[in-house]
């Protein structure tokens, strides 16, 4: 599959990441990194090409770097993250997708965090959060617009990113978590809603007719098993101790 996935090594700080529903609990770096490691195995096992953009040990949250850009096919928009800590993220990000894409910039006033941007078909949903406002969006609007691109703001509750809520399921579905974002919104696909019990399994990596899922939602997984995809799962609970899950630890840019 003609794909480069960007990634960035857990740093050795992570234990100090940003917060924002979860409360603070240990954090294993060595058993992070494990995860992570595996993570990437599993990318290359997809017919991914892994490339590690260069590690920065001491910004907590490096290892989420789907935060640090929007990439589309016909370029990549760096982000302006919404924590401040973040910020200081982008530029290698930056530097290592510039051989790949054209890169805009999402200047200040504005904010938008990756994880609040998802793509299905040629459709942004991008979530107004703490971490991305209107600005933001409005700056997204006007660079992919020319490309034939909708955008289109959701409301997310309850939990960091629209992503925490919502991934799509390749070009014409959608897993999601109907207690934080209104399904309604995703009316024109199928819509499979996770398990009750399992709120944090919507964010999942599609990759052709493979889905990339976190092995602790057996319930969904089953569901999405059902609806004809075919699910590989990774341990990933300690990386979601820093509130990141599966696309946050990776950038996929299509190439070929
Ligand atoms: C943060 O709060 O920014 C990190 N601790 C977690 C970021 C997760 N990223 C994502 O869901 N795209």
């Amino acid at each position: 599959m003609p794909w480069i996935a960007l990634t960035r090594a857990v740093s050795p700080t992570l234990a100090r990441c940003e917060l924002t529903h979860l409360a603070r609990s240990p954090i294993d770096p060595a058993r992070a990194e494990a995860q992570h490691a595996r993570y990437e195995a599993t990318l290359r096992e997809l017919g991914c090409t892994v490339q590690r953009v260069t590690p920065a040990p001491e910004l907590p949250d490096a290892v989420f770097i789907e935060d640090t850009a929007i990439v589309l096919d016909e370029l990549a928009m760096i982000t302006r993250p919404g924590a401040e800590s973040r910020r200081a993220e982008v530029a290698a990000v930056a530097e290592a997708l510039a051989p790949y894409r054209a890169l805009h910039r999402i200047e200040a006033p504005g904010t938008i965090d990756g994880g609040d941007v998802m793509q299905v078909g040629r459709t942004f949903f991008v979530g107004r959060t703490a971490r991305t406002n209107d600005d933001g969006i409005a700056q997204l609007r006007a660079a992919v617009a020319p490309h034939g691109y909708r955008v289109t703001p959701v409301t997310v509750t309850a939990c960091l990113h629209l992503k925490s809520a919502a991934t799509a399921l390749g070009d014409d579905a959608v897993l999601c978590n109907p207690a934080w974002v209104d399904p309604a919104l995703f009316a024109p696909y199928v819509v499979v809603h996770v398990a009750a019990d399992e709120p944090h399994a919507a964010n999942v990596v599609s990759l052709g007719t493979h889905v990339l899922a976190a092995e602790a939602y057996p319930a969904t997984n089953a569901r999405l098993r059902a609806h004809g995809y075919d699910v590989v799962t990774v341990p990933a609970d300690e990386l979601a101790k820093a509130e990141g899950a599966l696309t946050c630890c990776s950038l996929l840019v299509r190439v070929g």
